[in-house]
């Protein structure tokens, strides 16, 4: 048994919607290793909130989202950083722990790596965004390469790491998702409202069928909301809002396929996964994790990136899928019983060789 602290991302506190994907891993991982025996203690920023884990909350001002900076944006922390505390915590408390599992997409806990008494296990959540980040998690990975662990290989190799770098994939608690044979005729997307994410393709691909969007997610960029509805004043779309996992999958359901629009590298893609676990065929741009979820013809349809119409093609396509092909996808490969024996394996390998 590990004695485990994990240090959540400080770009929003956890049950916040602004961390994203990054929030459901963190909560996932650690209800799964608990539930094995493991003792764990999350560190986030303060409000954090995520049932049954036990959270120490750290004041301080959050991170800027660095996938909202550019590419040779230097590193920047504000002023009583919520980042700098946590570490700073970290510190104070780590031969408490076998190991520290850092969840943050920041500088500042790869630079510190080497300093600590205790290793550190960073899970890297995004593809390649900033020189800084490539060059300093490139550093740690020739010092220490067994603590990297990426979501998935097309998002390792943005940083040019190849095929030796640990991938965890991701995973969902298949008991809160209802499998629906009987959808409406709405389409369904889902996540951050910010233009890595490219809604306004799907918004032109509905435009352009009529078929009506139903739109999830936290609306992180609100004047590029607000561009996408005047640029689409007609679309059938609707802005349900940023809802909880079991309100999102009872919404999520009931849509004949859920379209993924990623116009960066999504590392993995969380979204798809609960769409197939509800039976949802995903129609996805060939970019990224989707790429390396969806099975072609079968859980869904990948099509050429950025191309507006190759979406709507595949939207007519749709009847050829077999609902209960994505159910089964989902609990082939997305189960919390695998997730938890990869990350498992990969503190054990850590811890082995600390
Ligand atoms: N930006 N600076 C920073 N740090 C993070 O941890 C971070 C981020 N942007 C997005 C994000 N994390 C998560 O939404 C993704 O890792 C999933």
């Amino acid at each position: 048994m590990f004695k485990l602290l994990f240090l959540s991302t400080p770009v929003g506190f956890l049950g916040s919607g602004i961390g994203g994907g990054v929030e459901l891993s963190l909560y996932n991982v650690a209800k799964i290793l608990l539930s094995r025996g493991h003792q764990i203690q999350v560190v986030a920023p303060a409000s954090s909130v995520l049932p049954e884990i036990p959270i120490i909350e750290i004041a301080g001002n959050l991170q800027i989202s660095a996938q909202s900076q550019e590419r040779d944006t230097p590193i920047c922390l504000p002023p009583n950083s919520v980042l700098e505390n946590m570490w700073d915590y970290a510190r104070q408390v780590q031969t408490e722990y076998d190991l520290i599992v850092n969840f943050a997409y920041d500088w500042l806990p790869f630079y510190l790596t080497p300093f600590f008494h205790r290793p550190i296990a960073h899970f890297i959540t995004m593809a390649s965004l900033s020189t800084a980040m490539d060059q300093i998690i490139q550093k740690i990975y020739a010092q220490f390469p067994q603590t990297l662990g990426f979501y998935s290989k097309v998002q390792a190799e943005t940083f040019g790491i190849g095929d030796k770098g640990r991938y965890l994939s991701s995973a969902i608690d298949l008991s809160l998702y209802e499998f629906c044979n009987t959808p409406e005729s709405h389409l369904a997307w889902c996540g951050r409202i910010a233009p890595e994410k490219a809604l306004e393709d799907a918004v032109a691909a509905c435009d352009q069928t009529g078929v009506p969007l139903k739109i999830f997610g936290k609306i992180q960029d609100p004047q590029y909301w607000q561009k996408i509805c005047q640029d689409y004043p007609n679309a059938p779309i609707e802005y349900v809002g940023f809802l909880s996992t079991d309100e999102l999958q009872r919404h999520l359901r009931k849509s004949r396929a859920l379209i993924m629009t990623p116009r960066w590298v999504e590392a993995f893609g969380n979204v798809v996964i609960e769409a197939l676990a509800c039976g949802v065929p995903v129609i996805a741009y060939r970019r990224g994790g989707p790429a390396e979820i969806i099975e072609q013809g079968k859980t869904g349809f990948l099509v050429e990136p950025d191309d507006v119409m190759a979406l709507v093609s595949a939207i007519e396509r749709l009847d050829e899928i077999d609902r209960l092909s994505c159910r089964i996808s989902a609990e082939t490969h997305y189960s919390l019983d695998a997730l938890g024996d990869r990350f498992e394996a990969w503190f054990k390998d850590i811890i082995a060789i600390a």
